[in-house]
């Protein structure tokens, strides 16, 4: 019987504390990745139990609305509903103004959107993800319609990025969002105002989003091993 994955459990832990949060009648915003598809799981768990009642879930992704449905979540669109109360999701890097880089799953465009409406966005993420400035560890993702594809990656390289466009699995050809864009992730050598950056990006015609967040979000929660053991 092999030893339970610490960073597995830690994952659980993070997730299954934001799910904790969560209040009977709340609208939730639903994020995407590895740590949220946990608290999707025991959001699903405690409406199974009866312990949380009358709550639906904004998606943010094709993913997180399979694992809703896998789990039991009800779900609803932004135009039913005229507010999020809370939205809870991952996070590539959190710097300690709890400004972030999300986009690893490529679903930043719909977590923004879902993310910035809520009343409370909390993020859940491993300690291995705190760094003292953006872009230390993760590239920028940015979202490009196709046509564009090119000029956006020459008016990046003016402004001093490194953009390289996000291959599929196989390197068979790009990878594709939600919304039919292709992802450019964006090295840089330094992120010394992510806020004005953000704009910037978002400038460039062709681009519909990037993966920058700025004072948005209200909790992060950060999980970590401590001996082996999962720590909130
Ligand atoms: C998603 O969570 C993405 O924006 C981000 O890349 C990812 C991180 O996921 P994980 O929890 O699997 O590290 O919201």
């Amino acid at each position: 019987m092999t030893a339970a994955d610490p960073v597995k459990l830690m994952k659980q832990e993070v997730g299954k504390a934001a799910a904790a949060l969560v209040k009977s009648g709340s609208i939730v915003g639903l994020g995407t990745g590895s740590t949220t598809a946990y608290t999707i799981q025991y959001l699903g768990e405690r409406l199974q139990s009866g312990e949380l009642t009358d709550i639906v879930g904004i998606p943010t992704s094709f993913q997180s609305e399979v694992l809703a449905k896998e789990y039991g979540v009800p779900l609803t669109t932004l135009d039913a509903v005229d507010h999020i109360d809370i939205a809870i999701d991952g996070a590539d890097e959190v710097d300690p103004h709890k400004n972030l880089i999300k986009g690893g799953g490529a679903a930043h465009t719909r977590e923004k959107v879902v993310d910035y409406l809520a009343d409370q966005f909390i993020v859940v993420v491993d300690s291995g993800k705190l760094v003292d400035r953006l872009g230390s560890v993760f590239a920028v993702p940015v979202e490009v319609i196709p046509m564009a594809i090119t000029p956006v990656i020459n008016a990046i390289k003016q402004l001093g990025g490194q953009p390289e466009l996000r291959m599929g699995v196989k390197k068979a050809g790009p990878v594709i969002t939600d919304q039919g864009n292709m992802v450019v992730d964006v090295r840089f050598d330094s992120i010394d105002d992510p806020v004005n950056l953000e704009k910037v990006l978002n400038n460039i015609p062709g681009v519909l989003e990037n993966g920058i967040f700025v004072n948005c979000a209200d909790i992060v929660l950060i999980g970590e091993v401590v001996d082996g053991q999962p720590v909130v």
